[in-house]
């Protein structure tokens, strides 16, 4: 078993307002990686906490008439019960209010003060409170907006202790340039380097307009100044492990991963490193920066009032369902749009159909056939291909999750099920069993309890508790023991007999949250005759049904689209007087060589959109899970224009 030390992080939260499922987001990436980690016995800590110093939070406390500590103190142990009630296994909660936090961030400000990287000078400039973030002139928007969150900024002129940022430009391009997987995902790498490369200002860290931050140490006599609070918060992930202090847990140094948002990355991985090398310590093995949770397209946050809590989505869904759809849905880096269909999306057919199905049809069969008797020594004799197909799967997904890759992590664990699944299929133990093939039957279920518990294993870091209800049916615990054992070694199951249980999944057949709206959306639609839920199932009528066009087509030329990896440029005949144009996100399933000559089913009345720039005049009808797309098309060849009803 591996002695490695595995060190994860979170952004530390803000305490000038609640969660959300953004916050829940990274939180639960940080949690999934922290507890495979685990599984594969890694020596693993993992960090979270709340970052409680600053302008912002001081005014947040001002506002609500609240003493900035009790503020604090109250917001702080509401993201760290949610966090409780979300089972995440952190092993430290900071508080950069702590005593030890605060005498490690003083440490760090004297020996980067010693090393030469600190003077004093004057600062005046445009100052974003929300971002706590100076910017030059020229990057304001309309020369008074910050850029990056779009609030009114300020001019601050203060006395101020600078940091040399400046002096470490080439070192933090040499390690971009030396450590390719430094920033993940890699494309956030190169925005990196190209805003380095501009030029790097010194850096102001620290601010005498107000108080409420960690002083200078004492020798530097000089009252009025606080930290900056970047310098204050970033510093959390060495002061939890005792930098400064005792420092115990330094060991567990460099982080492997630090997670963030994107709007954060910049802080991670250009201050953070250069203060990191001015204090001789090692740069973080990797900064995984995600994407943005959406509504209706726009960033989720309180200001705007489009926010969804985390604990009621957990609540009305399952919190392990909705930590799969959370990694499941978006990949990692991209933004993702909250939507309660595509979470029902997911329960239903994922984990519905595809897993508990599959443990039902196992604790059907051996019921039927063997009084719940498991055993899974012939598997090999009898099912060695679809074995070796499981195995292809399973080789592919420790380094997906180690490069952050969740959601094709998930889609890869997915294809062992898909395997099970089609091997009932095939096999019809049902009139195997008539023919007498007692063995084959037997070994069947066998090879189904062998993906259940490989799929369990490896899903255990996403769905801990569900994982453990499947594993417990099939005779064992998980643990580091188990996964050395099934996974790495390859061991066979103990045979096992099955008992009866209640599905894991029941069916959601509409959505369990009602939504508050912005108050925005709330007028404009009462303003609206009809309203239309987008997350609603709506029965329609069949005049309704009848208002859609869908007609037969031949698809006479196609060609790859430039650039894209996912779309073709079709000229679909449907009877008309010429083609139509039809782009068509399909080339990761069907070449143009695929799809040139065959007929598909074509929606007829859709408004044309424009698609990279090229007119698009209909819809191919396809379905897509986790195997991939396929189109719909007529059993037999119909003449071109033929409706469809
Ligand atoms: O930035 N979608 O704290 P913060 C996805 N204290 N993730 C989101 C999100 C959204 N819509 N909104 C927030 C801070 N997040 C600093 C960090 S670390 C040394 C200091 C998540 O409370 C995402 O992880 O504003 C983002 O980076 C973080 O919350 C920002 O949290």
């Amino acid at each position: 078993m591996s002695c490695h030390k595995s060190y994860i992080t979170t952004p530390i939260y803000y305490v000038n307002d609640v969660a959300h499922i953004g916050h829940a987001y990274t939180t639960i990436i940080a949690d999934t990686l922290a507890r495979y980690a685990r599984l594969i016995g890694e020596d693993t800590f993992f960090l979270t906490g709340t970052d409680e110093h600053g302008q912002k939070i001081q005014e947040a406390a001002k506002k609500r008439g609240k003493a900035t500590q009790a503020y604090a103190d109250e917001i702080s142990a509401k993201f760290k019960t949610l966090w409780d009630e979300f089972d995440i296994s952190y092993d430290k909660f900071i508080r950069t209010t702590d005593a030890d936090h605060m005498a490690g961030v003083q440490k760090a400000f004297s020996v980067m003060y010693d090393k030469g990287d600190i003077y004093k000078d004057a600062y005046k400039g445009h100052y974003c409170i929300s971002c706590e973030t100076f910017f030059p002139e020229t990057q304001l928007v309309d020369g008074e907006f910050c850029p990056d969150c779009g609030k009114s900024t300020s001019i601050v002129e203060e006395e101020s202790y600078f940091f040399k940022l400046s002096a470490y430009q080439d070192k933090l391009l040499d390690w971009y340039k030396n450590s390719p997987d430094c920033i993940l995902p890699k494309s956030k790498r190169n925005e990196v380097i190209r805003f380095v490369e501009g030029g790097l200002n010194d850096l102001s860290i620290t601010r005498t307009s107000f108080d409420w931050g960690v002083k200078l140490p004492k020798s530097f006599n000089d009252p009025k100044h606080v930290m900056y609070v970047w310098l204050d918060a970033l510093m959390n992930y060495v002061t939890a492990l005792g930098y400064g202090t005792d420092e115990k847990n330094m060991d567990f140094w460099p982080a492997r991963v630090h997670l963030i948002g994107k709007d954060i990355l910049r802080f991670h991985a250009i201050y953070w490193p250069a203060f990191l090398m001015s204090l001789d310590l090692p740069l973080p093995k990797h900064i995984g920066a995600h994407g943005w949770w959406t509504r209706n397209g726009e960033k989720m946050s309180k200001s705007k009032g489009n926010v969804v809590n985390p604990k009621e989505v957990a609540d009305a869904y399952g919190l392990e369902n909705f930590r799969y759809f959370m990694l499941r849905e978006v990949p990692f880096g991209g933004d993702g749009d909250f939507s309660q269909r595509a979470l029902m999306d997911r329960i239903n057919s994922d984990l519905g159909n595809d897993l508990g199905n599959l443990l039902n049809r196992l604790i059907g069969m051996s019921g039927k056939y063997f009084e719940g008797r498991v055993e899974c020594d012939l598997v090999e004799k009898y099912y060695k291909e679809e074995l070796d197909e499981v195995q292809v799967s399973l080789n592919k997904l420790e380094p997906m999750l180690f490069e952050l890759q969740l959601h094709k992590y998930l889609e890869e664990l997915w294809r062992p099920l898909t395997v099970a699944n089609r091997a009932i299929d095939k096999y019809q133990p049902w009139s195997m069993i008539k023919e007498g093939k007692t063995d084959e039957t037997m070994a069947l279920n066998g090879l189904i309890a062998t993906i259940l518990a490989k799929v369990s294993l490896m899903l255990h870091a996403v769905m801990p508790k569900t994982t453990n209800t499947i594993v417990n049916a099939l005779g064992f615990d998980i643990d580091p023991n188990s996964f050395e054992k099934i996974i790495r070694n390859g061991e066979k199951l103990e045979p096992f007999v099955t008992q009866k249980r209640e599905p894991l999944f029941p069916r959601i057949e509409e959505q369990l949250l009602v939504e508050k709206k912005p108050e925005k959306e709330v007028k404009k639609e009462s303003k609206k005759e009809e309203k239309k839920e987008p997350d609603n199932i709506a029965l329609i009528g069949i005049d309704q049904f009848f208002e859609t066009s869908l007609k037969i087509g031949t698809v006479v030329e196609a060609q790859e689209v430039k650039k894209s990896k996912k779309l073709l440029l079709l000229q679909v005949d449907i009877g008309e007087e010429k083609p139509r144009q039809v782009v068509a996100g399909i080339k990761e399933s069907y070449s143009t060589e695929d799809i040139l000559n065959t007929q598909v089913c074509v929606v007829a009345n859709l408004k044309p959109a424009k698609l990279m720039g090229m007119k698009s005049e209909g819809m191919l009808l396809a379905a897509k899970d986790s195997d991939g797309l396929c189109l719909i098309r007529p059993e037999k060849p119909k003449s071109v224009g033929t409706p469809i009803s």
